[in-house]
């Protein structure tokens, strides 16, 4: 027995050891937890070529460490999340937590950064609350509230008075929800019924027989990426559009991933979001063109720029710490930073770890014989709005 606990406490010791040689060597570990198959499958592999893209770009050393990425594919299910952060952060003494495709993913995750002193970067999840959960989160790509607030606005002076919204029943769905209702309805806006599908193997057409039958001007959507082509077949399926309801949304729904094979009935649809692949600057030409070339032709989405944000925001606290800083340090390094991205303007509020940008609102058009989301007004800065309470 004796001896037993003396092996064991040997074993310990020599954990301790490599555990420590792992954590000084000159070594900078992310960890990147994606849906790389079910469900959210395309947000893990949009995320996982802009990371890659952004490495090929900006090589793998910085002040003087090694990068080292780990990816692991958490499909989606978050009690999966958490267990390989959990071994991220013990086994391989990652230096930061990144990806996370679903809020439930992210929520899930948000202890073991706090617990472990490790920054956790949102690439993709979009409920307001989830830089709350923990002070070590910091966020690169968007929120609902922002996205829908400026569709709120919109809507009500463009000729839609009377709306049925349809959303995701989880956080960002029920966020959208609000933030767009409580601007729409202050705009003299009716919202006549508030529909909820589930989040996970939706069917999209009992909800969408209602609203046909309820004749709203407009049609107001949110679905996760990945969803959104599902929802336009259907809809035009049941001849919504010929009847005079108009779909409107936050740009996951005329998702970049999947427009270009939406077909032509797509044309028209308005939507507000933040990032859109027609995004008429140098800096987006040159991504678009560089993620397309490294991937068969694949073009980004919204996701892709969070996740290439997202590593921007780790480099540079990584090169501003010279390499030597822990947790702590590296999260004081990424809050506020500025720059410009591929969506265009972009910083990291130092108060809230969330990210301020602008929000465009876009139409679905043909260029170059390929549906896009063309911007044609923005509102810029915007913080988010999720946060005011
Ligand atoms: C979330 C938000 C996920 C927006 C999404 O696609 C999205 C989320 C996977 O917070 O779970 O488009």
């Amino acid at each position: 027995m004796k001896k037993r606990l003396f092996l064991s406490a040997g074993v310990l010791a020599l954990c301790a050891v490599a555990a420590s040689a792992l954590a000084q060597d000159n070594k900078f570990r992310i960890g990147l937890i994606l849906p790389m198959t079910g469900q959210q499958a395309t947000t893990g592999r949009q995320i996982e070529a802009a990371v890659r893209l952004y490495m090929a770009q900006n090589g793998d050393t910085v002040a003087g460490k090694k990068i080292e990425l780990i990816l692991k594919d958490d499909t989606s299910i978050p009690d999966v999340t958490k267990r390989l952060a959990q071994e991220l952060v013990v086994n391989d003494k990652v230096n930061v937590l990144a990806g996370f495709g679903i809020t439930p993913s992210a929520l899930a995750t948000a202890p073991i950064a706090t617990q472990s002193k490790t920054p956790l970067v949102v690439m993709a999840a979009a409920t307001s609350s989830i830089t709350q959960a923990s002070p070590y989160v910091v966020r690169t790509s968007f929120t609902l509230a922002q996205a829908a607030v400026a569709m709120g606005d919109w809507a009500p002076k463009n000729g839609i008075k009377k709306v049925v919204t349809l959303v995701s029943d989880y956080g960002p769905g029920i966020d959208a929800e609000k933030y767009f209702k409580e601007r729409f309805i202050l705009s003299g806006g009716q919202v006549s019924e508030s529909l909820r599908v589930p989040m996970r193997n939706p069917d999209f057409a009992p909800f969408l027989q209602k609203v046909r039958d309820l004749k709203p001007d407009a049609l107001f959507v949110f679905v996760p990426s990945g969803a959104g082509a599902a929802v336009m077949k259907q809809f035009l399926e049941r001849g919504m559009d010929k009847a005079g309801i108009k779909l409107i949304g936050t740009g996951d729904v005329t998702d970049d991933d999947q427009l270009n094979d939406m077909g032509n009935g797509a044309l028209g649809v308005v939507t507000s979001h933040h990032y859109s692949a027609a995004h008429p600057s140098a800096l987006n030409k040159k991504f678009v063109d560089a993620f397309a070339k490294a991937n068969k032709g694949l073009r980004p989405n919204f996701m892709a720029v969070g996740g290439y944000d997202g590593m921007r925001v780790i480099y540079e606290a990584l090169r501003a710490t010279k390499g030597q800083g822990g947790g702590d340090a590296l999260l004081a390094a990424m809050k506020g930073q500025i720059f410009e991205s591929p969506r265009g303007p972009m910083f990291i509020d130092a108060q809230t770890r969330d990210v301020v940008q602008n929000i465009y609102l876009r139409k679905v058009e043909k260029k170059d014989g390929q549906l896009y989301n063309v911007e044609f007004d923005v509102i810029k800065d915007v913080k988010d709005p999720g946060k005011s309470q």
